[in-house]
Parts: C-alpha cells; structure tokens; sequence
C-alpha cells in the first residue's frame, strides 16, 4: 500500500473528549471517528486490526470445535418474553417497533436467539454436544459511554454458546474455551489474567473475565491477585481473610453519649479517641428502587454488586442525602446521614457484613443528630437478621487460599465465560431427548470476546509517548519503508525493491511515498505504530539502510538484503 493512498487523517492533536490513551492515539493517528456518543467509525486501519483479531479469535474457536454462524442484530420481543427478560432490562436495552407496531430490540447479546436455535435444531442427545457462535455488532444503550473503544454503545463482539447434556459435559467445555481464550490473547500479544468474576444479573453459578492487566484508569475494574499462589479475582468477587484488629470498644455499659458534629467516621474517632474497627458504619442503598440499609464495620467499604446479589436485585445506587433524609422523617427521625444506624428502621431490610459479628461493645449511629450509643452489641442494642458477604477487598488483606497479603491492579475486561446451567433453556422449554428418551433441559454456559475492546486493549498494554506499539500479529500493516527524499532516484529505487521483495514474501508493507519532510514520515509511522520501519537515505550511498523496531526502540543499519530478511522472518514465525 502507497501512504499517499491510504485514507487515513492523522491529527495534530489529541482529541479533547479522550481520557484514556487508547482512545486518545486511535483517534489522533485516524483509526476511528466518532459517528455519535459511544458509536464509532472503524477507518481503514482500524478494520485491518479488528480483522486480524477475529481471525485469531476464528482459528482458535474452529480449533476447540465450535461453528461459526451470524444471528440477526435485531431481535423479536417475544424471545425475551419467553426467558423472563424483556421486563429485566432497563433503557440499557434499546427497543423499537418495526411499521407494523412490533416491538424488537438492538441486540445486546444473544442467549434468547441461540436457544431459539437450538431448541429447533437440536432434539436428541446424540446430537450434543454443541458450540455456536458469531461475531458481529452488538448495541447496549450505556447511560455513560467513554473511553472511545473501550465502553462504546455499539462494538463487535465473538459470543459463543455451548449445550451440553449434563453439568460434567459443560465443565468440560468450559475448560476447553477457558484454554482457547488463553490462545487467543497470547496470539494478540496480550497478557491477561483469568480471575473469578460475578456472575450477576444472569444467574449461573461461576464465571470467569479475562483481565489485560494496565495500571492506567482505563482500568474498570480492580483485580486482586496472591503473588504466593494462583488467586485472583475482580473486586466485585474478590473475598480475603482480615488481619488481626481491635474489635472491642471496651465499654462498660451501653450509654448515650453526645458526639456533636461528629458527621465523619474520621470526626467520631478522633471525638471518642477509638478506632474505626470499633465503629459499626450504617449505609443506605437503592437497590431496585427500594431502600436497604448495608452495616459494616467502619474501616471496610461496601462493595456494591455483591451486596445486589446478596439483596438477589439487579440494579444498585447508593441512597442520595435527600432519600435519607426522606427515610428518616418517615421513620420519625430528625437526623443527617452522619447518625443513621438500624434501630427503629423497622420494615427495611437490614443486612449486616460478616465482619460485623465479632463486634464488641461498639459505637453505632441511634438516628438522632449529635449523638451516639456507645457500649452497644448485637442481639441487644442492634438485632442483626441477615449477614452476608458485602465487604469490598483491600490490598494488604490475606489471600484467602494462602494467607499472603494480597495485592491490588486495574484490569480491563476482554473476555468473560459463564456457566449458564438451565437459565434460558428451562423457561425457553429449550429439551433434547435423553438416553432414557425423558426429555431434558440443555446445559449451557456462554463466552464472549470484546473484539473491538480488546484492539484498544492492545494499545492500552502497548503504547509509549510517540504513539502506538502493535504487537506484530493484529498490525494493520508490518512494516513501513520510508525514503527519505523521494526525488533522489536511488532510494525511491532500492525503497520500491524491497516494497516488491518483501510483497512478494507474504509481508504487509506501506511504503511512504508522501512528499513530505523525513521528520513528519517518521513521526507517523512511530504514532500509526508500524512494528518495523525501513528508512532509506543517505547511507544508501554505502549499501545501507536503518532498520527500526518500534516495540523495542532498537535502530540499526543494515543492508537492505538484511533489513527485509529480519521483517520476512518475524512475519513467518507468527
Ligand atoms: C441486556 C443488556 C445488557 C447486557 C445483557 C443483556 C450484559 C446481558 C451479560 C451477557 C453475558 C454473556 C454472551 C457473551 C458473553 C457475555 N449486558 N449481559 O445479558 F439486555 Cl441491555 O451478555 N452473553
């Protein structure tokens, strides 16, 4: 390809809306445009990159054993009828009508169409096991959009379903697309980590993500990990065994001491010269719009979606000041936020963190300003019904298979595998026939890929300040030759030999015919993120050419002979 051909625009700058870096260098080195919020054009280069990564993806997912087929992007209401769905959804899920007032939806992803599949297609058990999937465009209407690729509205998406007979035979594949997906990334020169992860709104029992480790915020999601052993889990999951801590207040009696201003945990500790460990914290969330107040102790945080599954709801927002305001006049309290506790809160289901029950003599918030009962303990001054896991993990807490402090990273999800079991097969009626001739629900799990999310991964995991660094395998092109001053007719001619040489040897070459200033040739290759550049100028008067990997920053000058040879080879060993 002539880079006086390519369409490409890069630009000056980096566009004011990006946060994150991959967002940052696809737009400014003109791999995408945004179209509107969350929606973006895949330009020339970048569909090169999205089309190598799901070829790999294909290959891999061919060579475990599952079929390839494309479903339909849009989607009938009465699927999501039958699994109990449509209703589930909130406005994340974008639905219209057709012209005859038939209300469809944008495919957010695809349990219902598959087993509508594979309830027609598939009626005996010598027919299984089976794993389906496709790759195309999904649209899910996020509320926040951002990070250009990373959390767009519409991306593309590998998702996969399997059906099994049994438990056993789903274990199986799930292990089977488990080391497929460990392929995959590996191919795309990513590293990643397969942590547990929570299975949320769609029930099955376990799920795993596969987390591309980056210290950079693109991060979404905390990973905890043990460097003594193989844990490791997304903060949504992640459990841990505490250290030892003073949890005794060391009261006399129960008393109501006045603690005036005390709105703060910090304010109180200092006010009554404890720990936090001895203060029992209130917190007031929504969960599917109802209030729920969550207590822990006062040196730990609530982590949101486990406390929703604990609740067994599917939407969860922490209570607003006036939606505690409103719960305490309701109650008969005239108290800030600062002094909530769960006394008298009768009717609103209170759920206590595990930690809470080794709690002594503790302070805790009696909803009335400026005070606070001190001395307090359950089943006397707080009567606690339901304990659960709602604690978020620290870092510096222990492992909790090896007792070795754990340790915290940001990750970004790239992939993520469920075990379903019969979530949509059962209310589907989705039944093959057994060995006995009963019929029996299939067994499911399904797998997914962020295709166009792992593309930014990859420049999340690989850039520096110059511009991108793509692993060699999911490029948009290998290498780029670059001659330096197009009108001396030596370079222009030993440049287009080893455009045709290496051409001709299966590499995917751009050569830089631009009339433009060496410095602006080579300052987009390095931004565009070639993963070789071949420069051509003077010392060619000597046989000689520079030869540039852009992923280690090693320069050398070589013959051009030697120069190709190198790229021919990496290319070849992919
Ligand atoms: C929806 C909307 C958003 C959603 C879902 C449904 C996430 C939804 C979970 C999954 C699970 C797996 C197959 C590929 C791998 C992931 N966001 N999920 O079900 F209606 Cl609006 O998609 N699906």
């Amino acid at each position: 390809m002539k880079m006086s051909k390519l369409f490409v625009q890069t630009l000056r700058e980096f566009p004011s809306d990006a946060e994150v870096v991959s967002h940052k260098m696809l737009a400014r080195a003109g791999y995408i445009r945004k179209l509107t919020s969350g929606v973006y054009n895949y330009l020339p280069l970048m569909w090169r990159v999205l089309k190598k990564v799901e070829n790999i993806v294909r290959e891999e997912m061919d060579r475990a054993g599952a079929q390839e087929l494309l479903m339909p992007f849009v989607q009938p209401k009465e699927l999501w009828e039958q699994s109990g769905r449509w209703e589930v959804y909130g406005r994340e899920l974008m639905r219209l009508k057709d012209r005859h007032n038939r209300e469809m939806c944008l495919g957010p992803t695809h349990e219902e169409i598959i087993t509508s599949i594979a309830r027609d297609g598939l009626k005996s058990y010598k027919q299984l096991p089976v794993n389906l999937y496709q790759i195309q465009s999904k649209f899910r209407d996020e509320v926040r959009p951002r990070f250009g690729l990373l959390r767009g509205r519409e991306f593309i998406m590998k998702d996969a379903y399997s059906f099994d007979t049994d438990e056993a035979g789903l274990d199986k594949e799930y292990q089977n697309m488990a080391q497929a997906y460990k392929r995959i990334f590996e191919r795309c020169g990513l590293d990643t980590k397969m942590v547990q992860s929570d299975s949320g709104a769609i029930g099955g029992s376990v799920s795993h993500e596969f987390m591309v480790i980056t210290d950079t915020d693109a991060g979404e999601n905390d990973v905890f990990y043990c460097e003594d052993c193989d844990y490791s889990a997304n903060s949504n999951h992640a459990i841990s065994t505490l250290v030892e801590a003073v949890t005794d207040g060391g009261y006399e009696k129960a008393e109501i001491v006045d603690t005036p201003n005390t709105k703060t945990i910090e304010e109180l500790c200092e006010f009554l010269k404890i720990p936090s460990t001895v203060i029992l914290k209130s917190l007031v969330y929504i969960v599917d719009k109802k209030p729920v107040i969550a207590l822990i102790r006062a040196d730990k945080e609530v982590e949101e979606t486990k406390l929703m599954n604990a609740v067994g709801g599917i939407d969860i927002r922490i209570a607003t000041a006036p939606e505690i305001e409103e719960l305490m006049i309701e109650k008969g309290f005239n108290a800030a936020k600062g002094f909530i506790g769960p006394k008298g809160m009768d009717g609103i289901r209170i759920i206590a963190d595990n930690t809470v029950k080794d709690m002594k003599n503790f302070v805790v918030g009696i909803n009335e300003a400026d005070k606070h009962l001190v001395g307090a303990n359950l089943g006397k001054d707080v009567i606690v019904e339901e304990y659960a896991d709602i604690r978020l993990v620290q870092a510096g807490e222990l492992c909790p298979q090896c007792g070795k402090p754990l340790k915290v990273t940001r990750g970004i999800e790239v992939g993520n595998i469920f075990k379903l079991g019969t979530k949509y097969s059962k209310p589907m009626n989705a039944v093959y026939l057994d060995k006995n001739g009963k019929t029996q629900p299939f067994v499911m799990g399904c797998y997914g890929i962020g295709i166009s999310r792992t593309a930014a991964a990859a420049v999340e995991a690989h850039h520096d300040e110059f511009g991108i660094k793509w692993p060699l395998a999911i490029a948009p092109y290998h290498v780029v030759i670059v001659p330096v001053n197009i009108q001396d007719e030596k370079q222009m001619e030993v440049a287009q030999s080893l455009y045709e040489k290496l051409l001709a040897n299966g590499v995917e070459a751009v050569l830089d015919d631009r009339d433009e200033r060496a410095g602006v040739k080579f300052k987009d290759a390095d931004l565009i993120g070639f993963p070789y550049r071949i420069t051509v100028g003077k010392t060619i008067s000597e046989g000689l050419v520079e030869y540039k990997v852009r992923e280690s920053g090693v320069q050398e000058k070589v013959t051009p002979e030697v120069a190709a040879q190198h790229v021919i080879d990496a290319v070849k060993a992919l």
